[in-house]
C-alpha cells in the first residue's frame, strides 16, 4: 500500500476564497503536504487527467470547468492516504456527502466539486507525475 495521495482544489473552490481552508483540513487531518502548486489548467490539459472520462457525457463540461480558472494540486502523505482522503472529502455527489466532509462544506453540485482525490495508489502515483517533477517534492 501507498502512502501518498493528490488532490486538486478545483476551480469552483478557489474562486469563493475556499483554499486556505481546504488546505487547513486537510493538514488537520493529518496528511503532509510533499508538493504543492498553484496553476491554470488548459482545456487540452484538463482533457488529458480526465481521459479515463472521455466518453462520459459529461466530460465537455468536466474540461470547461477544470480549465475555467486556477486550481491548487498537492501530493499528500499519510498511512492509508487514498482512501483516508476519500473519506474526508466525501461522496462525488455534496448532496450525498456525510456532515463534516470537505465537498459537504464547500462543494456546490456534483460538477463542480471543490476538491479531487485520487482513487487508487496507481492513479495517485500517475496524477501527481502529471503536475510535478522530482525537483518539486520534499
Ligand atoms: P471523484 O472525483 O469523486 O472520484 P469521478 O471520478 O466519478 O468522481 O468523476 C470525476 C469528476 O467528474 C468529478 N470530480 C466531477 O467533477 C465530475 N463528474 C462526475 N460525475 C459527474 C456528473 N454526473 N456531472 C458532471 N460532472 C461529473
Amino acid at each position: 500500500m501507498s502512502n501518498r495521495t493528490f488532490t486538486m482544489v478545483k476551480p469552483d473552490a478557489t474562486s469563493k476564497g475556499y483554499t486556505g481552508a481546504i488546505l487547513d483540513q486537510i493538514i488537520k487531518a493529518g496528511f503532509s503536504i510533499k508538493a504543492l502548486k498553484w496553476t491554470k489548467l488548459t482545456k487540452e490539459q484538463a482533457g488529458l487527467f480526465y481521459d479515463v472520462h472521455r466518453e462520459r457525457g459529461f466530460f465537455g463540461e468536466l474540461v470547461e470547468f477544470m480549465s475555467s480558472g486556477p486550481i491548487v494540486a498537492a501530493i499528500l502523505e499519510k498511512e492509508n492516504a487514498v482512501e483516508d482522503f476519500r473519506t474526508l472529502i466525501g461522496a462525488t455527489n455534496p448532496a450525498n456527502a456525510a456532515e463534516g466532509t470537505i465537498r459537504k462544506l464547500f462543494a456546490a453540485s456534483i460538477g463542480e466539486n471543490a476538491v479531487h482525490g485520487s482513487d487508487s495508489d496507481e492513479n495517485a502515483a500517475i496524477e501527481g507525475d502529471f503536475f510535478f517533477s522530482k525537483l518539486e517534492r520534499f
